[in-house]
């Protein structure tokens, strides 16, 4: 090998090793939907934090024209006025997880006690099928570690409600009033289970919960003393919800929340209220040229309610929210 050659690798694997935190912070301005452009993101969680908006997005990397998910690393996107973003340099890597072996699917991020907890999809290395994860860091923006060292769901726990092997994906978390918190997943099955205080181990059964015409990424949210159970619905997706005043249902079906979301056919949302006003992220397929199902955009939009307290349509608009 000549020496050039040893240096230029040599470069290389420095690059490889360049830490997260030598990397740098990066910023944009939200024009309208999609609110980035520069890179494809889906699956939006959202969670508020002293007074900024976080968004934790997948990382869509699949190059055109390939029509499959190629998706290695979560991404860390905040704002306080929904116009001027910064995407941080942290991102989470799928295979930071060591008995995962990547596929970097839906996740959600919630705190709890001044720790943060990022709930995650992935597939496992030796449980055939997807399994979800967690991870936990002192910050929004990381940098997180896996808190277990193993799956907290995996396919062999869920085997009995149905035989596919992508069941255990999209985890949406939510801590109650009474402190009590929840993991909800599911792809054509719903299910949910207790959390433990320490919201890395189950604290409790898995049930499964029956929504009609479910197919994946269920949201919980809470607005006065309403539960709000959406979901993705059919294929290609339309955001349905249910409504209950008990965590544990029954659920009462209220139609659809969001339609097919242009040029994508998931939908995949997150529900949250940030200064007094309520939002509905999700993502679509817009982008020119080659946005689509596998390069996913995320964009901001309002939700209204009722005053029944049911969810008006979304009005999914190109102006955003700005
Ligand atoms: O991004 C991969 C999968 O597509 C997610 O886990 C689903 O919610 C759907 O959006």
């Amino acid at each position: 090998m000549n020496n050039l050659f040893k240096t230029i690798l040599m470069g290389c694997a420095a690059m490889a090793a360049l830490p997260a935190t030598a990397q740098k912070d990066t910023t944009f301005v939200a024009t309208g939907n999609p609110i980035a452009t520069h890179k494809y993101l889906a699956d939006p969680a959202a969670l508020v934090h002293d007074g900024t908006l976080y968004i934790y997005a997948g990382h869509d990397e699949c190059p055109p024209p390939a029509q499959h998910y190629l998706i290695n690393e979560w991404c860390i996107l905040s704002t306080k006025d929904m116009v001027n973003f910064t995407e941080h340099a942290y991102k989470l890597q799928a295979n930071s997880f060591e008995w995962a072996k990547g596929e970097a699917w839906a996740s959600q991020v919630i705190e709890r006690d001044g720790k943060f907890y990022w709930y995650v999809t992935v597939e496992h290395k030796t449980v055939p099928g997807k399994s979800i994860g967690v991870a936990v860091a002192d910050s929004p923006i990381g940098p997180f570690k896996d808190a277990r060292g193993s799956a907290i769901i995996t396919n062999d726990m869920t085997t009995e409600h149905t035989s596919i092997s992508w069941d255990d994906i999209d985890p949406t978390v939510f801590i109650d009033d009474d402190g009590q918190a929840y993991l909800m997943w599911g792809n054509t099955q719903c299910y949910y289970a207790k959390l433990k205080d320490n919201m890395i181990e189950l604290d409790g059964p898995i049930i499964p919960v029956d929504l009609p015409r479910f197919t994946e990424a269920p949201w919980l949210h809470k607005r006065g003393d309403w539960y709000y159970l959406s979901y993705a619905s059919e294929f290609p997706e339309k955001i349905c919800y249910a409504m209950s005043k008990n965590i544990n249902g029954p659920w009462e079906y209220k139609g659809i929340l969001n339609e097919i979301a242009g040029n994508s056919n998931t939908n995949h949302q997150a529900i949250l209220e940030y200064n007094g006003q309520w939002y509905f992220i999700y993502h679509n397929g817009a982008i020119n040229h080659d946005g689509g199902s596998y390069r996913r955009s995320v964009c901001i939009d309002k939700l209204e309610y009722n005053p029944d307290g049911t969810m008006k349509r979304i009005v999914m608009t190109t102006e955003g929210v700005q």
